[in-house]
């Protein structure tokens, strides 16, 4: 940096609205020191060398794993808690039946007393940061004030934050406020509360990523979905990849799927051997901001700047980028160790575990060695299939929207929407089998629509219609695709490959006017692509009669225009 430290503003200077609230948090939790973050390197090593000395990370084994260390989060602390995650607006109408609601009252009432005092003898960290390219027009800032030095190492590498996140603040004003405590990691004093109209997150309890790394579901999702809706564009559960065809023309889509269904691993794909010519980009590989254009187009940008991914199955054959990524500068949660200090996951070909996720010698009999849920925090910058243009201030243009769900039958490889109009109730009829991303039973089929279940800050009712007209300002819309990776045979054999193969389904996406899909050189029987390819009209019709009773809990709020399109598809299956 070519200016002296000296000669800068101190942060708590910059922006006088940040600095009035950084005092009523302080008067409140009773912190016996206050850290501004800058979001310089410097910063960082110093709160890794301070972790490090107080036991709370492990530096990984540096020929290895340079630069890398393993944090053990509460073993009752190691998930999303959907259950503990309310949105409080004034009306419950308008949090709707997808949400969890309270009063928003009653729910400052609540929080105020759980972070009454709650950082005594602990430092109170700002984190002024800003989610979307600095310079990007349709990035929002946010200042998350946290009493837990992980969370900063995270946010530091999820989001562009420190001093020139609060110099845009300044500029702009306007900034939501995420206050978080680790409190006692008390399951029974934890609440993650948003409150839309206020722009505000209050989360108590816990220190695992979404319930703590307010940038992520909390603001780019929840909160950003409300925003988005005022202001006139998507925030979404989707990746954003770039796939360049042999011609050397470059497409991109954004892919919703519910959590720990593929996406980082599809956000990477490397083309196989058998499609030469092809490239893929990654953008981003978890939320989307999505914008209409001037041209007609929907744009999109990535709000994060790092990945928060799913270790386990992470290898050099499901995800080659990611694997070679986290060998460097990054930050495990909850995996296992083997004798000389290397993190070990499960999916792994090589190295064996010696202490599991809790630190306890491996036992197989207590189930897996890493955590289901371990994660790796890695800066996107590592990836070496980045695209050059995920940093465009602009976004980039999106030919198609892909929803997807993890589902044993009925949904087919893959098939095309007629229109937006259908795209949209194609995207609210998702339905997925639960992972172990969030707290709650694994395997169950739920209703996620557009994926956004957990993370939809309003009422779906009031969603769909957004969408509805969004759809409606676009000349040049994407086309719309759902797809499924995870259909089973009668012996619940997976009949699709997935992975790096994914990209055939992809590609005859954007060439779908120019033939079918690509199967040379694919290893699946004809009789495996016809069975992916089927769909059995009289499952089709209790799935349709399901989703007709789903939607109709949203009862006024469900858009018109959706029940039509649902009548019109029950009509044309009859
Ligand atoms: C995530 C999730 O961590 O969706 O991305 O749970
Ligand atoms: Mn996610």
């Amino acid at each position: 940096m070519a200016t002296a430290a000296h000669a800068l503003t101190p942060l708590a200077q910059l922006s006088r609205a940040v600095a009035d609230w950084v005092n009523s948090v302080r008067e409140l939790t009773q912190p016996h020191a206050i850290h501004w973050c800058e979001g310089t390197d410097a910063e960082a090593r110093e709160l890794t060398a301070q972790l490090l000395r107080g036991g709370e990370l492990k530096a990984l084994n540096p020929e290895y794993f340079p630069g890398c260390y393993l944090y053990r989060s509460a073993p009752s602390d190691v998930a999303r808690v959907e259950h503990l995650t309310y949105i409080c607006t004034r009306s419950q109408e308008d949090a709707g039946p997808n949400n969890h609601w309270m009063d928003p009252q009653q729910a400052h009432a609540k929080m105020r007393e759980l972070f009454r005092g709650c950082m005594r003898g602990r430092t109170l960290y700002v984190i002024p940061y800003c989610m979307g390219p600095l310079d990007s027009p349709l990035a929002r800032c946010g200042v998350e004030i946290t009493d837990s030095a992980y969370v900063v190492l995270n946010m530091l590498i999820m989001t562009r934050a420190g001093r020139p996140a609060l110099e845009r603040i300044a500029r702009d004003g306007g900034f939501v406020r995420g206050l978080h405590s680790v409190g006692e990691l008390d399951p029974e004093r934890r609440f993650i509360m948003h409150f839309p109209e206020e722009l505000a997150i209050e989360s108590f309890g816990s220190g695992y990523g979404g319930n703590a790394l307010l940038g992520k579901k909390c603001h780019a999702l929840r909160i950003a979905s409300w925003q988005a809706r005022t202001e006139g564009w998507l925030a979404e559960h989707m990746l954003i990849v770039g796939l360049q065809n042999p011609r050397g023309e470059t497409h991109y889509l954004a892919c919703a799927f519910p959590s720990a269904c593929g996406k980082t691993n599809l956000a990477m794909l490397i083309p196989p051997d058998s499609l030469p010519g092809w490239r893929t980009f990654t953008v981003g590989d978890d939320i989307a901001w999505l914008h209409p254009g001037d041209d007609g187009r929907l744009w999109a940008i990535n709000p994060e700047a790092g990945y928060f991914g799913v270790v386990p199955g992470t290898n050099p054959e499901t995800n080659r980028n990611a694997y070679e990524m986290i060998h460097r500068d990054t930050l495990f949660t909850n995996v296992a160790l083997t004798a000389d200090s290397q993190p070990w996951w499960e999916g792994l070909a090589t190295g064996k575990p010696v202490l599991d996720w809790q630190g306890r010698p491996y036992d197989p009999a207590r189930g897996p060695a890493a955590h289901p849920n371990s994660r790796f925090t890695v800066s996107a910058r590592r990836n070496p299939g980045y695209s050059p243009h995920a940093e465009d201030a602009r976004g980039v243009p999106i030919s198609a929207l892909v929803f997807g769900g993890r589902r044993r039958e009925v949904a087919p490889l893959v098939y095309e929407a007629r229109d937006w109009k259908h795209g949209v109730l194609v995207g609210a009829s998702l339905a997925s089998e639960t992972t172990a991303a969030a707290v709650g039973q694994v395997g169950v089929t739920r209703r996620d629509p557009m994926a956004m279940q957990p993370f939809c800050g309003y009422n779906f009712g009031d969603y769909w219609q957004h969408w509805l007209d969004i759809g409606a300002q676009l000349a040049r819309a994407p086309r719309i695709y759902h797809v499924n990776w995870f259909r089973r045979d009668a012996h619940g054999k997976f009949l699709w490959p997935g992975y790096g193969e994914n990209l055939r389904v992809l590609a005859w996406m954007l060439e779908r006017c120019a033939g079918d899909l690509d199967t040379h050189g694919l290893k699946v029987g004809a009789d495996a692509l016809a069975a992916l390819l089927t769909v059995d009209a009289a499952l089709w019709r209790k799935e349709l009669a399901e989703m007709r009773e789903y939607l109709g809990r949203y009862g006024s709020r469900l858009p018109a225009a959706l029940l039509a399109e649902l009548e019109s598809t029950e009509q044309r299956l009859a």
